[in-house]
């Protein structure tokens, strides 16, 4: 068979070259023609026994060609790897999206803000004050004495010997008393910093508390504000009980129990068989915490209360654990 023409193998591979789609088909065309076997090879082979006038112009072609071929088969090559690598991954248009997750209020943020709306109908302001406190505006204003357990280093952080973490938000109160004269109606909500920590106490906490102050403000005021607040935030048939207790600030004081809302009083784990829960504290304010704040006793009378937000959250949601609030756990956070 007479040796392929060089002008035939340069048509022929110019052509295999362009209709080449894939590295592995140039790879093919490279072996054609320039492998060990390849048709260029055997034509540069074949030149020592061509006629001696054509030998020179025959091997010029045939290296020429072959260095050309190099070179469009690795231009191409690369062509082909720069179009894979710049072109976008798969995908399917017709799966639903992906919804990006929203944030949710943390559970004590809401029920926060539902019991300050409640007393905002009810007619009550909401103030606002520092958590770190003067000692005047957080024990000895409100009549707390000098020795009690409540100022020990044991239950209070201390910042410097006059200046703690607020343990209560009562501060705000008297902060408040000393630029408003009466009447006021104020609900102090905040975070409260106490030096214990197990099961049922974290060492912040919040709480909600409520002051009203006027002419002829008598327990029966404190009784139907506390008893409209239960019915808004539980239900109407959930029942009050004040039962006698102590506060240096308040003068007299209640403890005030509601039916528990689990068992409906019928006794259970959540109100330790007892079918009561207590849930706020309250009372009179004392008149040494008017004097300090400059309220004529012989004119103004007022009442005072105060409740833990996470006990309330606790009952209102049904939680069984405290930890759980600050655990910031996704699947209990986005239930709310
Ligand atoms: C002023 C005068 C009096 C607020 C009150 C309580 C009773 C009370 C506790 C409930 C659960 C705190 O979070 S808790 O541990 N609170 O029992 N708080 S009377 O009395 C005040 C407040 C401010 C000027």
């Amino acid at each position: 068979m007479a040796p392929e023409s060089i002008d035939g193998i340069e048509e022929q591979a110019l052509k295999a070259i362009e209709g080449a789609d894939t590295e592995e088909k140039l790879q093919d065309i490279k072996t054609e023609y320039l492998g060990r076997k390849g048709k260029i090879t055997l034509f540069l082979r074949n030149i020592p026994s061509l006629p001696p006038e054509e030998k020179p112009v025959a091997g010029k072609k045939a290296n020429l060609l072959k260095n050309r071929l190099e070179q469009e088969i690795s231009d191409k090559i690369q062509a082909i790897e720069e179009a894979v690598s710049a072109r976008p991954a798969d995908i399917d248009v017709t799966l639903p999206g992906r919804k990006p997750k929203t944030g949710t209020l943390h559970p004590i943020t809401k029920i926060q803000k539902e019991i300050c709306s409640i007393f905002f109908k009810l007619g009550f302001q909401i103030a606002e004050g520092p958590e770190i406190e003067a000692d005047w505006y957080n024990f000895e204003a409100l009549n707390i004495p000098k020795h009690h357990p409540a100022r020990d280093m044991q239950d209070t952080f201390y910042i410097s010997d006059s200046v703690v973490l607020r343990t209560h938000t009562s501060p705000i109160q008297i902060r408040y008393m000393e630029k408003h004269e009466p009447p006021i109606s104020i609900i102090a909500p905040g975070k409260v910093y106490r030096c214990d920590s197990d099961i049922t106490h974290t060492p912040m906490f919040h709480q909600i508390e409520g002051l009203l102050v006027d002419k002829n403000i008598s327990f029966g005021d404190l009784k139907g504000i506390l008893e409209s607040f239960i019915h808004n935030l539980f239900d109407k048939q959930t029942s009050l009980r004040f039962r006698p207790s102590f506060f240096p600030f308040t003068e007299p004081s209640a403890e005030v129990d509601i039916k528990c809302v689990m068992c409906r009083g019928a006794g259970c784990r959540v109100c330790s068989n007892t079918g009561w829960l207590e849930v706020l504290g309250s009372g009179m304010v004392h008149p040494a915490v008017f004097e300090n704040v400059g309220y004529d006793t012989s004119v103004y009378s007022g009442f005072a209360f105060g409740m833990g937000v996470e006990r309330l959250a606790m009952l209102k949601y049904g939680i069984d654990d405290l930890r759980k609030f600050y655990e910031n756990d996704y699947r209990f956070l986005e239930q709310f």
